[in-house]
């Protein structure tokens, strides 16, 4: 296809003399196109990876990657005076997720599509997507995120099914993204959508709306607020849309390649990612009676037919949903969850793994159990977790069904199309092999101790930090020193993940500062975080990190040593900036509680150091590079399991032994910082470290502060440094998610 073309027809003039969102658009048209070119239908078996989010990111320059097609378009749009970077820029980002579990669905579809595999994404429309973040007053505003517009990546299809909740009935309609995979097929994300929502409803500058016209705003937003009964019923709504939508889908399809559905197993295999997607389960099995299958046959089909993924063991995530809810929105979905409780009932006397507790709620987690065939967890850890606490229960009846399947990223959109000028200095050294398999990066290993390589290394790090402050400045109008050390937390804001632990290590960075002992090269501490609208304490966390900016960055004699800076609506645009940029990396969850994370494999593959707890897919990570190649501290997942066991971690002891921590917590609620921030917030954020703590920052903060200290004395030793760096990138090759869904293939799809 051709460009100038394209942009002769859609806007009768030249390249030159377009505009960068007009040569957006032509590119969207041709992309499109020649994606669709390249879709086929492979195969008996099919795969549904169905998700509440695909947080897929802008497109264009993943999918001109990936159609191999990026550079000579690039070319062509210099020569034409354009430059492809400032086009992306005209390109809305659909933030279709919240989070790593949204961003592992969308990398998960890129190497499904790379593999070749037969498998497409299920998933809704939503029209909002998450809030975007808005700073005012150092406190976090949520506004609608819209980014639909009169020409999309979504296509339209014919595909309509009517779907009935409790005393009403809304058409949903399918719409689809090619997803294209890099130099091989295009598959399908496939989003369900009602025609009858009404973007109206919602005000410009807040997020807030009828909870209750279910017609209106079923598919406005993802996740709505759930601090109300209301918000907490209209998630159920959605769920079962999705799901319904999908199983019909799942079952059409199946017949047209051949099933009669006695067979469905065969045809198709469900991937239930965590517990929004778990009604497939009984929504399948009533479809089939509906179809003639009696209720045996049907659970036995689906049972062979779908599996799940646990993403976490955090109780507030693991789906509890009253039984009266869902009687109220899916009555017709009830008789089957009861049998199926009934039959675990008369099966196990252990009442921890029935589906209906006494306090009448439905576990969503045991339904996936008990009724699919896999269950995995994200990383070694956290399968182990699972097996030997969270699901151990369910592990001594099941154990055949639990298996680990660690995560992984793609490389064409965090390697090659973040950082081109890594990617380049790889294939000048290495070839371009370990674009199409990532472990050859392994032949990295010869260049350790060349010297040219490692100044070749950290000059690409050095223009990675310069382009970083740029963009920076020109988007947000904030100031960095490139010559600092980056060091970079970015994630969902949450306690278990302690950006307050960070927070209370710049305080005492800043004190250090003040009197006197100033660190060698300057440090800027950069945060990125969304904390979901209802998290309160999530909110003051941020509220204390801006806080701790406008005090530090305005203060002339720490300002030139220290700066914090937590950038304003983080995304995956930024992520893509943020990472090829790090030189330090911030994984400091408390261990046992991320379940893998992704963000440690994309700053590993861009050279920077991490600085964790042997926590997720750290301990993997760690295993790889050796302890000299990462920065570890802290209590183990197996001390920290006992504490919360024995009940016996107490914060403020930890502050009331250590000076220096204690100085660090009162700081939060000093003269300084009330005079910046709000009383309201910053009490509540200092009552809750000192009184609960529940993720255990005080516990790890002086093992923390000494991890970091010695992570940015190392720093000075360029060479050495540069070496952490090009080990950490030799090793990424294992969290490539081809890897990874190869794994899923080979154990649990079989495609
Ligand atoms: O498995 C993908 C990611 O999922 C989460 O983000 C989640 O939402 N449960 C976890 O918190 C991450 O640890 C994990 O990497």
């Amino acid at each position: 296809m051709d460009l100038q073309e394209i942009v002769k027809n859609r806007c009768n003039k030249e390249i030159k003399d377009c505009s960068n969102k007009e040569l957006y658009f032509a590119l969207l048209e041709m992309t499109k196109g020649l994606a669709k070119a390249k879709e086929s239908e492979q195969g008996k078996k099919k795969l549904y990876y169905i998700s509440a989010e695909f947080l897929i990111g802008k497109l264009l320059s993943n999918n001109l990657i990936n159609l191999g097609i990026y550079d000579d378009v690039k070319t062509l749009l210099a020569e034409n005076g354009k430059n492809l970077s400032e086009i992306e820029e005209a390109e809305p980002e659909p933030s279709l997720g919240n989070g790593g579990l949204g961003r592992l669905a969308a990398c998960f579809l890129d190497s499904i599509a790379t593999l070749g595999l037969h498998g497409d994404g299920v998933g809704l429309n939503y029209h909002y997507g998450l809030f975007k973040q808005v700073f005012v007053n150092n406190l976090q505003h949520e506004t609608p995120n819209p980014w639909m517009e009169k020409e999309s990546w979504l296509t339209k299809t014919d595909v309509v099914y009517p779907i009935s909740f409790g005393g009403f009935t809304l058409n949903s309609r399918m719409y689809d993204i090619d997803v294209t995979g890099y130099d091989n097929r295009t598959t399908k994300l496939h989003l369900f959508d009602v025609e009858t929502v009404d973007e109206s409803i919602v005000s410009n500058d807040n997020i807030s709306f009828d909870k209750e016209d279910i017609a209106k705003n079923l598919t406005l937003f993802l996740y709505p607020d759930d601090s109300d009964e209301k918000g907490r019923m209209l998630r159920v709504y959605q769920q079962y849309f999705m799901v319904s939508s999908g199983a019909r889908l799942i079952l059409d399809e199946a017949v047209k390649r051949g099933s009669n559905l006695h067979d469905l197993f065969d045809y198709a295999v469900i991937q239930i990612n965590d517990t929004h997607p778990t009604m497939v389960i009984p929504e399948l099995i009533r479809l089939l009676m509906e179809r003639g299958i009696l209720i045996d046959e049907a659970i036995e089909i689906v049972t062979k037919t779908c599996a799940y993924t646990n993403h976490t063991i955090l109780a507030e995530a693991l789906e509890k949903w009253p039984v009266y809810y869902l009687e109220k929105a899916v009555p017709q979905l009830m008789p089957i969850i009861y049998e199926l409780n009934s039959r675990v009932m008369n099966k196990y006397k252990d009442k921890s793994v029935y589906i209906i507790d006494d306090e009448k709620r439905v576990h969503m987690a045991h339904i996936d159990i008990h009724y699919g065939f896999s269950v995995n967890g994200v990383a070694y850890l956290h399968t182990e977790i699972l097996k030997n606490a969270e699901l151990h229960n369910f592990y001594q009846i099941y154990p055949e069904k639990f298996n680990n399947k660690t995560n992984g990223i793609t490389f064409r959109r965090w390697l090659l199309h973040c950082n081109p000028e890594l990617a380049a200095l790889i294939e000048e050294l290495i070839g371009a092999g370990f674009k199409k398999d990532a472990m050859e990066l392994e032949k990295l290993a010869s260049y350790t101790k060349d010297e040219a390589v490692l100044n070749r290394l950290l000059g690409v790090k050095a223009d990675c930090k310069l382009e970083l402050k740029n963009y920076l400045k020109r988007t947000q109008g904030i100031d960095i020193d490139e010559n600092s050390i980056f060091d970079i937390q970015i994630k969902r804001l949450h306690e278990y993940k302690r950006q307050q632990m960070n927070a209370l290590y710049v305080i005492m960075k800043y004190f250090e500062i003040k009197e006197g002992k100033k660190p060698q090269t300057p440090i800027t501490v950069l945060f990125g975080a969304k904390a979901a609208p209802a998290y309160i304490i999530a909110k003051d966390i941020i509220h204390l990190i801006l806080c701790l900016q406008q005090l530090i960055n305005n203060d002339p004699e720490v300002s030139p040593y220290l700066k914090v800076v937590m950038v304003e609506n983080y995304n995956v645009t930024l992520a893509e900036k943020l990472i090829p940029a790090a030189d330090i990396h911030e994984q400091i969850s408390l261990a046992s509680k991320e379940a893998s994370g992704t963000s440690n494999m994309k700053f590993m593959l861009n050279g920077a150091v991490a600085l964790g707890t042997m926590d997720g897919a750290n301990v993997e990570i760690a295993d790889l590079v050796g302890k000299e190649n990462i920065y570890i501290f802290g209590e183990s997942s197996d001390q920290i399991i006992e504490h919360y066991a024995k009940a016996d971690y107490v914060s403020k002891k930890f502050y009331e032994e250590d000076e220096t921590i204690k100085r660090a917590v009162d700081f939060i609620v000093s003269d300084e910082l009330l005079a910046i921030g709000q009383r309201e917030n910053l009490e509540r954020l200092y009552n809750e470290l000192l009184n609960k703590d529940w993720f255990m920052t005080l516990l790890d903060l002086k093992s923390y502060k000494a991890e970091k200290e010695q992570a940015l004395k190392d720093y000075e030793d360029r060479k050495a440094w540069a070496e952490k760096m090009l080990v950490n990138i030799s090793k990424a090759g294992f969290f490539s998610s081809d890897r990874t869904i190869a794994q899923y293939n080979e154990d649990i799809w079989k495609l």
